[in-house]
């Protein structure tokens, strides 16, 4: 029997041999205990993985009284289809993106370092909810301790500019350098993990030029692509009008690039009220761990109705998914 080791699972342990502290490496070690597929060809690796797991767990109990008494801030556990981080200098609206999306309670001050910690809140979008991450602001000289590491292990980056601020290309160009130097590469296409020790890690990444409805801003706005532009894909933003705001979460579930499916029992009328969530490219394989969870060679066969094919039909078990597609499994 194979090990079978699933894409998250490899994700995991790329995210750990990565990882610089360890708050991240015992994150992305929890992630790969949760990933790994528990049956008997993989008991050496269970007991490997425990090894580590409680050797990191030790680590950071060691690592002196204020970190065992005091979680890491920036360790957040991701939930709903996907996480995004918001980076930005002081008062250019990350809080006001967050508060107006979602039911966290996040400040909206005038003055400048008010959000002193992270905060997560659920973005509804459709049927599915993303994580979307208020931060404190990064400057030139500063950038909160474990900050970065939070960068490397989320699903897409937000950098949040302000129209309105003279000192705006200096802004972006402060957040983007502060990535680039982390070896992160901001993309419109997927995640990559990097190809070797050293290379950059592609990151699902746009720039929000907020406070459009500022007069004058569409100066700035035009310099910051001309810029920019082709670096990072930009979009203009107000967070104090209505319109501005509604296209934010569709832009947020395109970033964590996955898809929705729905899993029909036989003779039964599909569970359209809780999709399963995989990557884009997934097939009925991946489907079929993220259902059977450690059982999924159980899957034989599995029938399919919605992009590209007739309605119920046969299709096999490395058929790539679409979002939305109902999907009968058999076992
Ligand atoms: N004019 C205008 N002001 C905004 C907009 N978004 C946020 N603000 C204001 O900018 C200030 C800083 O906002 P906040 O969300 O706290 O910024 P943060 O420091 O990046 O979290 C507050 O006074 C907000 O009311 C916007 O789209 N237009
Ligand atoms: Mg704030």
């Amino acid at each position: 029997m194979t090990l079978n080791l699933t894409p998250q699972y490899r994700e995991a342990d790329a995210k750990y041999r990565v990882a610089q502290t360890p708050e991240e490496k015992l994150a992305a070690l929890e992630e790969m205990w949760r990933e790994l597929p528990k049956h008997k060809s993989s008991e050496k690796l269970q007991a490997e993985l425990k090894k580590k797991l409680s050797a990191a767990r030790k680590a950071i109990l060691q690592g002196g009284k204020k970190s065992a008494t005091k979680a890491d801030p920036f360790h957040i556990p991701k939930s709903g289809a996907g996480q995004v981080v918001l980076i930005g200098t002081p008062n250019v609206g990350k809080s006001s993106i967050v508060g107006g999306l979602t039911n966290a309670h996040v400040k909206i001050a005038e003055y400048p370092f008010a959000t002193p910690l992270p905060v997560a809140g659920a973005v509804p979008y459709e049927d599915v909810k993303i994580q979307l991450i208020d931060t404190p602001p990064i400057t030139a000289e500063h950038i909160p301790p474990g900050f970065p590491g939070l960068w490397r292990l989320t699903d897409a980056l937000i950098v949040v500019a302000d129209l309105s601020c003279d000192s705006v290309l200096d802004d972006v160009e402060t957040c983007l350098s502060h990535i680039s130097d982390r070896l992160i590469e901001l993309t419109d296409g997927p995640r990559q993990l990097p190809e070797e020790p050293g290379a950059t890690l592609k990151m699902p990444g746009l720039l929000l030029a907020n406070k459009v409805d500022v007069p004058g801003s569409s100066d700035n706005l035009e310099m910051l692509r001309e810029l920019f532009g082709a670096k990072v894909r930009i979009e203009p933003l107000s967070t104090v009008e209505a319109y501005g705001m509604a296209f934010i979460p569709e832009l947020l579930f395109k970033m964590v690039r996955v898809i929705r499916v729905y899993a029909k029992p036989p003779h039964k009328k599909p569970d359209l009220d809780e999709p399963f969530v995989v990557p884009i490219g997934a097939d009925i394989h991946e489907l079929a761990r993220k259902v059977y969870r450690g059982l999924e060679t159980r899957v034989r066969s599995a029938r399919l109705w919605g992009h590209g094919v007739v309605d119920g039909q046969n299709v096999h078990l490395d058929h790539v998914l679409h979002d939305k597609d109902i999907v009968e499994l058999h076992t």
